[in-house]
């Protein structure tokens, strides 16, 4: 009857955090309630999202509604219901958000031990053509909470507590690491609830997948673009491997965690840090390849050790499969003794 339980013993998120936190008899449930507040906002935006199209053709996104008020680009509706629920959560003192320049304290009366960063929509430009966005976040605890400062986020990613996506795509999959492996849900729209559905997703060892904008290629450096170069014209003779770029840094990490392989936004002459954003965008995905077995690298050291000093600092990221990310790492150790 295996079958009948995972269909009457439904494993919703909630119950696997309730099963988590029995680990740490010492919390008060406070996570659990924090992590329903994110929850509550990926359902929010997966809804949002899913009507984008159809407000579109109705013509309320960007213009006036029906109750003619200024209709809310999504990146900005998403990022006030993330910052409204998890300060009402009462269970956080900081929060930094893609979408707000300063980082916000919240009122010493509703503050709680957690600090969240997060981009409420990532990838929001590929909206209007139905590209799979998301929301990515990741969680670290205050020392005290009514003395939280900026040195409570601007902490290596290897500190924090959980991390975690959720895709907006064919179907809503929520990914979450609470540091003792990763696991996917995905929305059932009749519950309204996550259910589990990919248990304990460890990363192949090695893929057959590179993913990376080919657009940037003259403004690489020497190791990337030895790497890549690799992928497309292999010396020892094994197969080249295939190029997947989404250009959503969700829907690439997403492919990458389950098939294997690399996603790298490397450093250019452009730009010498990359593109992608520490806290919110490197720290959360590198949590979660590791916690899968795979790396994260940012050319320079394991991402997971970088200690920010900026809330939006940004850094070249290199993660997925532990063997892939081994073979660029080599290539810069080389260009290092070189
Ligand atoms: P490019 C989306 O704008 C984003 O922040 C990530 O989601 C994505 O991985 C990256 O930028 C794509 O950047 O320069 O390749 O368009």
């Amino acid at each position: 009857h295996a079958a009948d339980a995972h269909r009457t013993d439904l494993m919703t998120i909630t119950r696997y955090v309730l099963n988590e936190q029995s680990r740490h008899p010492e919390s008060r449930g406070d996570f659990t309630i924090l992590l329903s507040h994110i929850v509550l906002g990926c359902k929010f935006v997966c809804s949002a999202v899913n009507k984008a199209g159809l407000a579109k053709l109705i013509g309320l996104a960007g213009e006036t509604n029906i109750q003619g008020e200024e209709q809310k680009k999504l990146d900005v509706l998403s990022n006030e219901v993330f910052v409204k629920a998890l300060v009402s959560s009462g269970r956080t003192c900081i929060l930094v958000s893609e979408e707000d320049e300063e980082a916000t304290f919240v009122d010493p009366a509703l503050r709680g031990r957690y600090c969240v960063v997060f981009d409420p929509l990532d990838g929001s430009s590929n909206i209007d053509c139905g590209v799979s966005i998301g929301t990515i976040f990741g969680i670290y605890m205050a020392q005290d909470k009514d003395k939280a400062s900026l040195d409570d986020v601007l902490q290596p990613g290897k500190n924090m507590l959980a991390a975690g996506y959720c895709m907006y795509g064919s179907s809503c999959a929520f990914v979450l690491s609470t540091g003792n492996g990763v696991n996917g849900f995905t929305l059932d729209p009749s519950l309204g609830e996550f259910i589990l559905t990919h248990p304990d997703i460890k990363i192949p060892k090695k893929g057959k997948i590179y993913s990376v904008n080919e657009g940037n290629a003259k403004n690489w450096d020497g190791p990337t673009a030895k790497y890549v170069e690799k992928c497309k014209f292999p010396k020892d003779g094994s197969p080249s491997k295939s190029l997947r770029y989404v250009g959503s840094m969700v829907a690439d990490v997403h492919r990458t965690l389950l098939y294997g392989g690399i996603f790298l936004y490397p450093a250019d002459k452009k730009s010498p840090n990359g593109k992608l954003r520490v806290l919110y965008e490197v720290f959360p995905m590198s949590f979660l390849m590791e916690q899968a077995g795979g790396q994260a690298f940012t050319g320079k050291e394991r991402a997971l050790d970088l200690v920010p000093s900026k809330i939006h600092e940004r850094s070249p990221i290199f993660l997925g499969s532990y063997d892939d990310v081994e073979e660029i790492k080599a290539l810069y150790a080389d260009e290092i003794k070189a």
